[in-house]
């Protein structure tokens, strides 16, 4: 008989260990079956882990030999000490009972250690794959780093927002908007909530967001997505970058931190080694990193407004090696490749008082300090050419006072899949959109 509900008394897997010589009912997925002469083992996978259940009955025995994997149980029995079951305990003398039982097998087996199946595969069939262990993972540790984000930013004074996604223009010069009809009026998807989050400094000086955003790119690169979770931050009453590039040092830390404390198990399914965050991560300003690519490689950047992917990777490389740090800000890119609303070097007016954090090879931290003038948005916009008629909404923020500000944004989907070893954003991601995947 199905059951229809889970009653109060359900024990997790991960309970198991503390519950020995008592009677428990676990409720979960058949992650796999074992058949041996005289016993069936059956691994039962639950949100907490698995539980190793066996089966000696011969009714029980008939009625597990005809369940597919991936079915729901409710299982009753007794908790008892075995050396060779997860955590030093099984589930003996079992009674099943099925909750549901499932129409179609996984495009592969769920218990095999590696994942024996092509991206495509395991992205077109994600509503049952990420239940894989190892690519459930990366979202146990995505998990696990914004509630760090938030954490390390509520504890610095910072106020979580929720800003529109739908929105009437552009915000990041060069990233492609998506547009759609809103009621009859041209409108966009938010490409970075940049408008918003510095409006609202002018009302709590420090503020926080986790969201998606929307970039229209045609990238078809193992880093890009159409739609990914940016972590934004921005402050206000800054001397200038720097105090922003400690921010990011601190957030850092703290998703590290949370990583480690709240996913540890996710972390060691993936062998994740997490990276230390140095006191102070090393700098290097854009015409210097310039300079070395110059004489190091077969390149000549210079004169180039901003790093290709591989001076990306090559500068990673030279950080670890010159200071042991897995981290490295990249300050003063060129104005000519930043959104008009970055504030320039006053002494050097061409480079900006920005940075992009490089990790693992990869950009992972845009950010910087912002014009906070009225007059200078005026002039800003006016010198790239465009009016500030489409700006008038964000403009009014800086017609009313505002102070000096800056801040940053963090894709977490490049942060998760640098730190899960994945060589593709995609299996960082829950359901990844791009060019050519709206489903599922
Ligand atoms: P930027 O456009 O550099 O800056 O984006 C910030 C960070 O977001 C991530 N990212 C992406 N991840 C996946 N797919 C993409 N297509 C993609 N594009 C960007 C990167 C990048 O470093 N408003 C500014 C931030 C600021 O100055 O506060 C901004 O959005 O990790």
């Amino acid at each position: 008989m199905p059951a229809t509900s889970v009653p109060a008394s359900r024990t997790l897997a991960a309970e198991l260990p503390g519950l020995t010589g008592r009677q428990v009912t676990l409720h979960g997925w058949l992650h796999r079956t074992r058949s041996l002469k005289a016993l069936d083992f059956l691994v039962l996978r639950d949100r907490s882990g698995l539980a190793q259940v066996v089966v000696t009955d011969p009714a029980e025995r008939a009625l597990a030999a005809r369940l597919p994997e991936e079915s729901v149980l409710e299982v009753t029995g007794l908790a008892t000490a075995s050396a060779q079951a997860p955590g030093g305990v099984e589930v003996t003398s079992p009674r099943f009972t099925v909750v549901s039982t499932p129409e179609a097998a996984p495009p592969f087996d769920l218990f095999r250690p590696s994942v024996p199946a092509g991206l495509p595969t395991v992205l077109d069939h994600a509503p049952v794959t990420l239940r894989h262990p190892r690519l459930r993972a990366p979202h146990a540790i995505a998990a696990a780093s914004i509630a760090g984000f938030r954490a390390t930013l509520d504890g610095l004074g910072f106020t979580e927002i929720h800003t529109p996604k739908v929105v009437d223009s552009a915000t990041e010069s060069g990233a492609d908007v998506f547009a759609l009809d809103w009621f009859g009026s041209p409108a966009y998807l938010a490409q970075s909530p940049q408008f918003f989050k510095q409006t609202m400094v002018g009302v709590f000086e420090r503020v926080y967001e986790t969201g998606p955003v929307f970039r229209a790119e045609p990238h078809d690169t193992a880093r890009h997505l159409a739609q990914y979770t940016s972590l934004d931050a921005e402050l206000g009453f800054i001397a200038d970058h720097r105090e922003v590039m400690d921010v990011v040092r601190q957030v850092l830390a703290g998703m590290t931190a949370a990583v480690r404390e709240r996913a540890g198990e996710a972390c060691g399914v993936l062998d994740v080694a997490l990276p230390q965050v140095p006191e102070r991560i090393p700098e290097i300003h854009f015409a210097q990193a310039q300079e070395l690519l110059a004489e190091h490689t077969e390149e000549d950047p210079r004169g180039e407004p901003d790093l290709a992917p591989a001076h990306e990777r090559w500068l990673s490389a030279w950080a670890l090696r010159e200071y042991g740090s897995e981290f490295l800000f990249v300050t003063g890119y060129p104005m000519a490749k930043r959104p008009f609303y970055t504030h320039p070097e006053p002494e050097r007016p061409q480079y900006s008082r920005s940075f992009d954090l490089l990790f693992r090879g990869l950009e992972l931290i845009t950010g910087g300090q912002r014009l906070h003038r009225h007059e200078d948005y005026l002039h800003a916009l006016a010198a790239r050419g465009e009016s500030p008629e489409p700006y008038a909404g964000y403009l009014a923020a800086f017609r009313h006072g505002m102070p000096p500000h800056g801040g940053f944004a963090l894709g977490l989907e490049r942060w998760t899949a640098r730190l899960t070893g994945a060589d593709n954003i995609r299996l960082a991601t829950l359901f990844p959109r791009d060019l050519h995947r709206l489903t599922p």
